[in-house]
């Protein structure tokens, strides 16, 4: 006879026949994203959530508000993505990722970023996982800021750190991919594990109903 197996977590029921091989949760997650005009944050969200870059990007006035969807094997998160001017508190305090862009080609805006860093660091949430991405990387002729130095900075400050391009795409699904990781890593699947065995199959749907 078949195995029934419920399993639920806070967020999502997972109901299998035979054997559950992976228990998937699924969390919301706010994540934002901070820098200096124009260093690309609009145009790498993009290109995470539409696959799309573009030449052409109006500023962002205020925020904008972005959602995806990502699977690992051992969770589905959905993040819950802000891109802000960086102006308002409001949506660094409370988000579980943050990640502060810069520009290669710009000292300034390196500069900035370190600023952005200091200033989440002392407001926002202590397990924040924060990434600073040095972006445009495909423009390496123009660049102002060595890897080195972004890399040293980001160790010296606890982050973790990557140069990617929203024009290649280098980089931009691993950004995501490390964080919804990180993620699933600092909230383990807390499965209630409620186990059903041998029922007969006419009172299968009954204890699921009366059950869960
Ligand atoms: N070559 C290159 N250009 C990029 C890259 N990412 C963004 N850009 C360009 O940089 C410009 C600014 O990008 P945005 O995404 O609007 O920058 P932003 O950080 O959102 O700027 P604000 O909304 O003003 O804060 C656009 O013209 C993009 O096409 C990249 O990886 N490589
Ligand atoms: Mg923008």
């Amino acid at each position: 006879m078949a195995k029934l197996d419920i399993y639920a977590s806070p967020d999502i029921l997972i109901i299998s026949l035979d054997k559950l091989t992976t228990v998937k949760t699924t969390w919301e997650k706010k994540e934002v994203l901070l820098g200096d005009m124009g260093a690309g944050k609009t145009i790498l969200v993009l290109r995470f959530v539409k696959g799309q870059f573009s030449e052409y990007q109006e500023s962002t006035i205020g925020a904008a508000f972005f959602t995806q969807v990502l699977s690992l094997n051992e969770a589905t998160v959905k993040f819950d993505i802000w891109d802000t001017t960086g102006l308002a508190p409001m949506y660094y305090r409370g988000a579980d990722a943050a990640i502060v862009v810069y520009d290669i080609t710009s000292m300034e805006s390196f500069a900035r970023a370190k600023k952005w860093v200091q200033q989440v660091q002392r407001h926002a949430n202590p397990s924040l996982i924060m990434f600073l991405v040095a972006n445009k990387a495909d423009l390496g002729a123009e660049r102002k800021v060595a890897n080195e130095d972004g890399e040293e900075y980001a160790k010296e400050n606890g982050l973790s750190f990557l140069e990617t391009s929203a024009k290649t795409a280098q980089n931009v699904n691993k950004l995501f991919y490390e964080i919804a990781k990180r993620l699933a890593k600092a909230n383990p699947s807390r499965q209630t594990g409620i186990k059903l065995h041998s029922i007969p199959q006419e009172t299968r749907r009954s204890s699921l109903f009366c059950c869960v």
